[in-house]
């Protein structure tokens, strides 16, 4: 039996993670005629591609209960991470199957953290985690741990269409509608109750990526540890990266594609930044 691993979702982007037990149970993109695992063989930009030009629905569904579960088996403690409840069930099926983990193995833990957001900020809670693992905390040390940083992270996004977000009714279809116009990026954050927030419209890229810089330090940002997911955009991440590097040359930054996921609801183009604020 594990001692101990940790168990998040596809949305936060993480195929593996090293010196530690990890899992990812994936969320699934649907429509009609074909369903996308997100898991690591899962062609992200194949499956844009084929999004782009079907007329139909498309959809996403989170992890059932049996497959949280699943992931927990044969482990004395799990922390698991979700995605926000504000914007998906996978956190209620994680809840549900960390209950009847317990209840059939009473010397076994299983605490689970509603990330309230996603990708990006989901990776860096994952990060901590690992770090408190290996540096041997009691898990009810690690739980306080991770309560505590998790206050003290952040999340932005850029993204040039809303069109699948407002589709699957996660934002109004009239923010979407602008967004979708030519040249305009929305910049928004994970709100404290873990939905999306619309922050900024802005015209052109370099006018986006001087939001996300004014909107990170307007938020405490100091030099600290930065995650940026792109979708099928690494140019615009490492520009972004040069800046952040600019202003504060210690920044400990990680660029990093959005797995299939966040890459749907993204959409091409789109940034998440993930980022701890002076803690
Ligand atoms: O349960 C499901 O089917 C998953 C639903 C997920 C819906 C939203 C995913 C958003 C991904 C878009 C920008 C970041 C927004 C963050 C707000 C907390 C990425």
């Amino acid at each position: 039996m594990l001692k101990y691993k940790i168990v998040t979702d596809s949305s936060s982007d993480l195929l593996t993670l090293p010196d530690i037990p990890f899992a990812t149970v994936p969320l699934k993109i649907q429509t009609a005629e074909r369903e996308f695992i997100d898991s690591a063989d899962t062609d992200v930009d194949e499956m844009l591609t084929y999004l782009a030009t079907y007329n139909g629905r498309s959809k996403s569904a989170c992890p059932n209960t049996q497959e949280w579960l699943e992931a927990f088996e044969n482990v004395e403690n799990v922390f698991c991470v979700t995605i926000t409840s504000g914007l998906s069930g996978s956190y209620n099926a994680a809840a549900v199957a960390a209950r009847e983990y317990m209840q059939t193995h009473k010397d076994r833990r299983v605490y689970v953290i509603d990330s309230l957001s996603t990708g990006a900020e989901s990776a860096l809670l994952i990060q901590k985690l690992r770090e408190m693992i290996l540096s041997e905390l009691s898990f009810d040390d690690i739980v306080e741990g991770i309560k505590q940083y998790a206050m003290h992270t952040h999340l932005l996004f850029a993204l040039e269409s809303l069109h699948n977000l407002a589709n699957n009714g996660r934002v109004s279809p009239l923010v979407a509608k602008f967004a979708g116009l030519i040249g305009i990026r929305v910049v928004g954050c994970a709100s404290e109750k873990g939905t999306l927030e619309i922050l900024e419209k802005t015209r052109g890229g370099e006018k986006a990526l001087r939001a996300l810089l004014a909107q990170m330090q307007a938020n405490g940002y100091s030099g600290g540890k930065v995650r940026i997911h792109h979708c099928q955009n690494p140019s615009v991440a490492e520009d972004l990266a040069q800046r952040i590097r600019t202003l504060y040359p210690q920044a400990d930054i990680v660029i990093a594609p959005t797995r299939a996921l966040c890459s749907f609801y993204a959409e091409r183009g789109g940034l998440l930044v993930g980022y701890e604020d002076s803690l």
